[in-house]
């Protein structure tokens, strides 16, 4: 059991400084131990290197904030990745925001065909440069790695698409934008809105989101947002939606996960120690994933 953790202190594909210290905060929530406690071997690969906001070049053509340091970043990313995989590592990745998704899942799809992916997420991250109503490439990983936006962002790797639309589920979307909303209806994209998960529970959510993956995929990647869980539990992200996850729903997620052993890889984004309080929320980060990889309590 060997797990390769990579940090990525990428602040660029949004506008809150800070959450380049997500991979810091979860370090210091205890991940390595609670890994090496649960029997595994922890190779941390350290941080790649992301530019500054302050050294970010800011010349280019679309509407795109830091375009040319999210690309780089997201290629330099992927190549690690697609190392770790073929060590036969499980990839661990610490965000930064959730453009670091673009180089992850550039990588993982890269060694894995026929992947799927849940995005667990307050947000849909379907915005292209024209339904984007910010321009920060964060809203826009999911679209991208669909095949769907910018060029630059969609072919990081040399290929795409890195997933099909049938192949997503996302859940606990609670704000989603209309070019967002109008793109899962078109491409079919499976959604468990907070919505579903009142009427149905988080168990049923899982157990349908398990059972459809597993009759479609062969490998699949998590990527974990934690603006997903409520802002009460988890108020050191960004753009943080009232009417989240709860701690303990969450939990069950990951626990089903585990159980059902279909995640190859996973990723914990947007944790912002500066917004914080006390690192609950890289604290949270940290038992989720020790969660994800086999922690129980008996
Ligand atoms: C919004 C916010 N949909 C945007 N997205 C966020 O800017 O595209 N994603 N916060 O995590
Ligand atoms: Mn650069
Ligand atoms: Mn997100
Ligand atoms: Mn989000």
């Amino acid at each position: 059991k060997q797990v390769s953790i990579i940090g990525v202190p990428m602040d660029l594909g949004q506008t809150r400084r800070g959450v380049d210290m997500g991979p810091s905060a979860i370090r210091y929530g205890g991940l390595y131990e609670r890994l090496t406690d649960l029997g595994y071997t922890v190779h941390d690969k350290g941080d790649i290197t992301v530019d500054i906001l302050e050294n970010a070049e800011q010349s280019g053509t679309s509407n795109l904030k830091n375009l040319e340091s999210v690309t780089e970043a997201s290629e330099c990313l992927a190549k690690k990745i697609e190392q770790i995989i073929t060590d036969g590592h499980f990839p661990l990745v610490l965000g930064g925001d959730h453009s670091i998704a673009l180089g992850t899942l550039a990588g993982v799809a890269k060694k894995h065909k026929n992947l799927g992916v849940i995005w667990y997420d307050a947000h849909g991250d379907l915005n292209t440069p024209d339904t984007s109503p910010s321009g920060n490439i964060h809203g826009m990983p999911l679209a991208a790695s669909i095949g769907i936006g910018h060029s630059a962002l969609i072919n990081i790797g040399g290929f795409s698409p890195k997933v099909k639309p049938e192949h997503v589920v996302i859940i606990g979307a609670r704000d989603l934008d209309a070019g967002e909303r109008k793109l899962i209806k078109e491409k079919g994209i499976k959604v468990y809105t907070m919505h579903e998960i009142d009427r149905l529970g988080m168990s049923a959510v899982m157990r349908k989101t398990i059972d459809y993956l597993r009759e479609r995929t062969e490998f699949v990647h998590l990527s974990l947002d934690l603006d997903g869980l409520d802002p009460t539990e988890a108020p050191g992200v960004g753009t943080p939606v009232a009417g989240g996850l709860s701690y303990r729903e969450s939990h069950l997620a990951m626990e089903m996960l585990e159980e059902s052993s279909i995640i190859t890889s996973a990723e914990f984004v947007e944790v912002n120690p500066i917004l914080d309080e006390k690192n609950k929320t890289g604290a949270a980060a940290v038992a989720l994933i020790a969660s994800l990889l086999g922690e129980k309590l008996l």
